[in-house]
């Protein structure tokens, strides 16, 4: 079928070409999209070279499904003029994350709520997905009551800009063109996103916001401190969370190892745990340091890595579109 990848030069729109490429997504024409300085630039994808096409091009060519990772304003503006034409929209930004009438998908978690009038789906927030993989189905045995959450983010998270400032960091340069307001090499920001009226970043509230709308429930507590850390892929979590009902470790244990897109990494006995290098380039969600809030009953702690790229960005939004191609969804 034929596919629109929007943003396909950046650095998640790259991943989202390698992992439609792995996954062996039936791809009979690609579509990249970038900008109008990009339009006419060749990428490879499958052993083949694609031209990068402008919007108008991409929505001429009423494709299947159109992947966008291209910013919140780009998505606002086209993805409905490709919906209009039938084509599916799956949309990493966060420009449709909290509409009511708009789905925010984790597969694994509801993408069985998918209907044929669902035409933009929204991709949830990397740091939101591997929090929500890693607990939702303990939710289901336990019910959450309130989370507390720390997070230790890549500087991918932010983008190409984000990942040279870094390096030009570490070989002793002046950042030429910086991201961040600080230094990030042998640093830690904790400033991830526009700061809002309630003292909160926008990142942080991403994550309170994002949770209660995926695990459809409101009365869930969330609160986050939101921080960049100087590593090259994989986003980590310390995850404090208190639920309603008592638990068993042993049964916290054989929940995640039953659970789909998760891996558990916990032999501290060993030192092995989760670490954003092992996690990078891989799909699951690392889960480990699983221990009990010895201060306050029914409350576990637990540490959870995954790469944004993927899991966080990529993969998930492949993985909805093939949800929806199992489905039926994909028409046009
Ligand atoms: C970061 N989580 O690490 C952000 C990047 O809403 O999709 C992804 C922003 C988003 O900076």
């Amino acid at each position: 079928m034929k596919v629109a990848v929007v943003g396909a030069t950046g650095l998640v729109g790259t991943e989202m070409l390698k992992v439609l490429a792995e996954r062996n997504f039936p791809v009979t024409e690609l579509l990249p999209v970038a900008s109008e300085k990009s339009v006419g630039q060749e990428i490879e994808f499958q052993g083949q070279k694609y031209k990068v096409v402008s919007m108008d091009a991409a929505i001429a060519a009423r494709p299947a499904v159109a992947i966008f990772s291209a910013g919140g304003g780009v998505s606002k503006e086209q993805a409905p003029r490709f919906a209009e034409v039938g084509t599916v929209v799956i949309d990493n930004s966060s420009a449709w994350r909290m509409d009511p009438t708009k789905k925010l998908v984790v597969p694994e978690i509801n993408a069985k709520e998918l209907t044929p009038a669902d035409k933009i789906i929204a991709n949830p927030n990397c740091s939101t997905i591997q929090m929500v993989l890693a607990l939702h189905q303990l939710h289901a045995a336990f019910q959450i009551k309130r989370i507390v959450v720390s997070t230790y983010q890549s500087v991918t998270g932010t983008g190409k800009k984000a990942v040279d400032q870094l390096l030009e960091e570490r070989a002793g340069q002046a950042a030429s063109n910086p991201a961040y307001p600080h230094p990030i090499d042998l640093n830690v920001l904790p400033h991830i996103d526009v700061f809002e009226d309630n003292g909160y970043t926008r990142e942080e509230m991403k994550m309170v916001r994002e949770t209660q709308k995926i695990l459809g429930d409101d009365t869930i507590q969330v609160t986050a401190t939101a921080v960049r850390i100087p590593v090259m892929g994989g986003h980590s979590e310390a995850i404090n969370v208190e639920f309603e009902q008592e638990f068993e470790l042993d049964e916290v244990y054989r929940i995640l190892r039953e659970t789909d897109g998760v891996e558990l990494v916990d032999d501290v006995a060993r030192n092995q745990y989760p670490m954003p290098k092992d996690a990078h380039g891989k799909d699951a969600v690392l889960v480990g340091r699983l221990r009990r809030d010895e201060s306050q009953p029914r409350t576990l702690n637990i540490w959870v890595v995954a790469d944004n790229l993927r899991k966080g960005a990529a993969t998930n939004a492949v993985q909805i579109a093939e949800a929806m191609l199992k489905m039926g969804l994909l028409t046009a």
